[in-house]
């Protein structure tokens, strides 16, 4: 049994996961930058070190990390999401120092990661691809065009080493092809240090559907039911929905039966997620496999009523998995809004800031992540996601109606926040009737904007309050 874990992140998924350790009465590490030093997180923990006084290295620095938890005496690491989470190199050197990695082993992590490489071992395995090529790299820019021709346009480039919507170029017409290849390569090469790049068929609007997998070190894969993350505004996602409003119960059945042959396929341990694209014809297609815990991992903990990262730590642990598939069902629908520190009008930049108020929302059935508090100030040199609000309720319908009422009565003052734009979007036809796909958010932008800043004494205190503890670090 584990009796400490370091949790190399920060944020509210290193609250997250701390109180999933608490839960099991194991103490909890954490690590910092120094600009995060009155982080919530480090508050929590049971101990806390700071890494590094540079604001990223002190969570991306492998060597530094694993000497702070071999000085700690940690039995475990887990990565949460982002930052070093999907990084095989740094699993790897976890294991090595002798420490549980908390997630799947690192050739897992180091497959998955490689688009082209889990396509191969999909494929091979019988789980449905969309149409496509290998890397194209060695090939004429006239026998890429063969290719394309044979797929049919639109087609869709993608760096094998892409993510996060990086690298990847859809070309509508032959004419378009040459430049838009070598923009991707020069994309992959520039982000990824590998300028492998892959074709496949376009599916055009599309729905994202992904399956929460949970598997032991034993063999036993099971899922988790799916998760609707198509409302997304430039890869990043806004709300995502469990189960989703749109599938039937026999396509649900489907998907979830391919995605276990998925994780079974990648030899994959731990939790994990398998992302589908789904076509309006009900046709569905393995994108890719995340190889760590979700932002969305709430909605799924609230239908399901298993705790995931408290899943995460026990496989990690050696337990056997003692849930079978006839154990899962969903109880109703839950809906989770992601809360930014984001000027929507202003092309959602970051609104770093002091927050001179906050009152999270309560209730039934209602639950905040978060990482803030009053007087808190935002770093700027991180992610804009201050908080997740997931609700809960018997119907899709009445999930909708009670995430509009959570969000109106959220509130956070002192910053700009992506609230008042979430409650445009609950009042949306169409996010009512569960009508949406991957182009929703980018064809209803500017009917779902909200009026710009409708408070501007906030804004002014704001300004004053950050330039005065910038000035004398109050
Ligand atoms: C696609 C696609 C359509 N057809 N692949 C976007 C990020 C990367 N993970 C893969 N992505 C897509 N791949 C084919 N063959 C459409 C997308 C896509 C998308 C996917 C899921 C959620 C939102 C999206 C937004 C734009 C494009």
């Amino acid at each position: 049994m584990f009796q400490k874990i370091l949790i190399a992140n920060r944020g509210e998924i290193a609250v997250r996961i701390i109180r999933a350790c608490r839960d099991l009465h194991i103490q909890s590490v954490a690590i910092y930058a120094r600009a995060d030093r009155d982080s919530l997180h480090v508050k929590m923990a049971d101990e806390s070190y700071e890494i590094s006084d540079d604001p990223l290295r002190g969570y991306l620095d492998p060597d530094m990390i694993v000497e702070v938890a071999l000085n700690a005496e940690v039995d475990a690491i887990h990565p949460g999401y982002g930052f070093l989470s999907e990084n095989a190199a740094f699993a790897k050197k976890v294991q090595d120092a002798g420490i549980v990695w908390i997630g799947p082993d690192s050739q897992t992590i180091a497959k998955m990661g490689d688009k082209n490489a889990a396509r191969s071992i999909m494929q091979k395995n019988g789980i449905p691809i969309v149409p496509g090529t290998e890397p194209l790299n060695n090939r004429s820019i006239h026998s890429i065009a063969k290719e394309a021709l044979k797929i049919g346009y639109p087609i869709i480039l993608k760096a094998s080493s892409g993510g996060g919507g990086r690298g990847i170029r859809v070309v509508e017409k032959e004419e378009d092809l040459e430049d838009a290849f070598n923009a991707c390569k020069r994309e992959a090469k520039a982000f990824f240090k590998n300028d492998d790049v892959f074709m496949e068929k376009y599916i055009t609007n599309p729905r994202h559907i992904e399956f929460q997998i949970l598997a032991d070190n034993y063999g036993n894969v099971i899922h988790l039911l799916e998760r609707d993350c198509s409302i997304q505004r430039r890869h990043q996602k806004l709300i995502e929905i469990a189960p989703s409003p749109s599938i039937s119960d026999d396509l649900r059945r489907r998907m979830g039966v391919t995605a276990v042959a998925a994780a079974k396929a990648a030899g994959y341990t731990n939790a994990g997620t398998v992302e589908f694209l789904l076509d309006d014809n009900g046709v569905f297609y393995f994108m890719e496999m995340n190889t760590r815990i979700q932002v969305e991992h709430g909605v799924t903990e609230a239908v399901t009523g298993y705790d995931l990262i408290g899943r995460q730590i026990r496989i990690a642990q050696g337990e056997i998995l003692d849930l079978s598939q006839h154990d899962i069902r969903a109880q109703g629908y839950a809906i989770e809004a992601r809360i930014n520190a984001e000027d929507v009008n202003n092309d959602f930049i970051p609104n770093p800031g002091k927050i001179t108020t906050y009152y999270p929302a309560l209730g039934p059935f209602v639950r905040v992540d978060s990482c803030i508090y009053k007087d808190y100030v935002i770093p700027p040199y991180y992610d804009s996601m201050i908080a997740k609000l997931i609700v809960h309720a018997s119907s899709y319908n009445l999930a909708v109606n009670k995430l509009s009422r959570a969000l109106s009565e959220f509130t956070i003052k002192g910053i700009k926040t992506t609230i008042p734009f979430l409650i445009n979007i609950c009042n949306d036809k169409d996010f009512r009737q569960g009508h949406f796909d991957t182009s929703y958010l980018e064809t209803k932008l500017q009917e779902l904007m909200p009026s710009p800043t409708s408070k501007p004494e906030d804004d002014v205190v704001a300004v004053i309050v950050a330039a005065l503890s910038a000035r004398y670090g109050a």
